[in-house]
């Protein structure tokens, strides 16, 4: 595509059938987030594994919703919306709020109190948007959206809403025109499982209109706490330091569980622990800073691994492809990455104290290597 990326609504418009030339097209600009390439932990996958991540957290508010949300609320907008509302485990309800906020229209979401990261809570606030907590989960919350919603005049901005799977489809679409085919394995965190619903149909919309000639395995990840598709029940009491996935009862189990059905895939649980030193790997070993929901999808991949899951995969030619969606920035969640191990180290104002702690080598002080350093002068610097 020419010149500067145009957004999710443009970019992937034809393959949009709910945008018409009617919708007043709301966009931050968000999507074409990179694919990049891990390979120091694709080698924890198996000498044969190539691993990507798709790094949504890179979208304008930090995560993936921004995909669905622009199509929803513009679909809001065309059908003369003036509010929007939507339960959240926080992501959710920075995206809303922003885009929202870009349309001109009020925005109300409907918090677990005390229980979403600080990041997003920073968000939803700054965007205007009317803000409740209640005691409840955020199973509780979306029952009183849905309430809500059956009583006004408001659009709802959950992806029980189907514009946000439309949205959200389009990243299956860019993984593909990425890698010049489908993944062999496609891994992603599943909470409210409308992201798992999205991909899936992605991926076969490419596959029926002949982009890709073969579909991914899907691989889906909740937090041992909070599984009720892995479990096949509703967890009352979801807990999970992943506070993106603390949901109990999916609103798109069945379509979750088609998704894993149809291609062959699984949805199994990581446990918070799991997570944790998931998202301490993601950030040290690849430089990619992911907040711990995301860190389910490396955890699971790990946790697959060791269990000999990829030694006998096979793609073309001998390498398994693996694709991992990492779904919202780490900085969403600055608690978390305070909280975990390696703590800043206190000396006093000296050189010969932070040099205790570093075991560098001596600077040569004569010949080729200390002129080419000379940029570290005192006088230079
Ligand atoms: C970072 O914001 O449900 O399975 O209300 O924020 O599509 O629900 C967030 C979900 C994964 C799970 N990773 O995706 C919300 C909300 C992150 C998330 C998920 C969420 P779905």
């Amino acid at each position: 595509m020419a010149g500067a990326w145009p957004g999710v609504i443009e970019a992937h418009r034809n393959r949009l059938s709910c945008v018409t030339t009617d919708t007043p097209v709301v966009t931050l600009l968000e999507g074409g987030t990179p694919l990049i390439p891990a390979p120091r932990l694709a080698r924890r996958l198996g000498d044969h594994v190539d691993l990507y991540l798709k790094h949504e957290g890179l979208n304008p508010t930090a995560s993936f919703k921004d995909r669905g949300m622009t199509v929803a609320v513009s679909k809001a907008l065309e059908r003369g919306a003036t509010a929007g509302i939507c339960a959240s485990t926080g992501n959710t309800s920075a995206s809303a709020a922003a885009y929202c906020a870009r349309a001109g229209i009020q925005c109300a979401v409907i918090i677990p109190g005390g229980k979403i990261a600080q990041g997003k809570l920073a968000q939803v606030l700054r965007h205007g948007a009317k803000v409740f907590a209640v005691q409840g989960n955020f199973d509780a919350a979306l029952r009183m959206v849905r309430a809500i919603c059956s009583r006004t005049q408001v659009a709802l901005l959950n992806s029980l809403n189907p514009d946000r799977i439309e949205g959200q489809k389009t990243a299956a679409f860019e993984v593909c025109d990425s890698l010049g085919r489908a993944p062999d394995y496609h891994a992603l965190p599943v909470g409210n499982a409308g992201n798992i619903t999205s991909y899936w149909k992605g991926y076969r919309e490419y596959h029926a209109s002949g982009q890709i000639a073969a579909l991914p395995v899907m691989l889906g990840f909740q937090a041992a706490g909070a599984a009720p598709i892995v479990e096949d029940r509703i967890v009352e009491n979801p807990e999970t330091v992943a506070t993106a996935i603390r949901i109990g009862n999916p609103a798109r189990r069945e379509e979750a569980t088609r998704a894993r059905d149809e291609s062959g895939g699984l949805i199994q649980s990581v446990t918070d622990e799991e997570i944790l030193a998931a998202y301490q790997l993601l950030a040290s070993t690849e430089g990619i800073f992911a907040e711990p929901a995301s860190a389910a999808t490396v955890a699971g991949l790990c946790k697959l691994a060791a269990a000999g899951f990829f030694e006998s995969s096979c793609g073309r030619r001998g390498r398994t492809v693996v694709v991992g969606v990492l779904t919202g920035h780490g900085l969403k969640d600055p608690e978390t990455a305070l909280r975990v191990d390696g703590g800043v180290i206190d000396v006093p104002d000296s050189v010969d104290a932070v040099l205790e702690f570093l075991q560098l080598p001596e600077r040569p002080t004569t010949g080729a290597a200390a002129r080419a350093e000379d940029h570290c002068d005192s006088k230079t610097n």
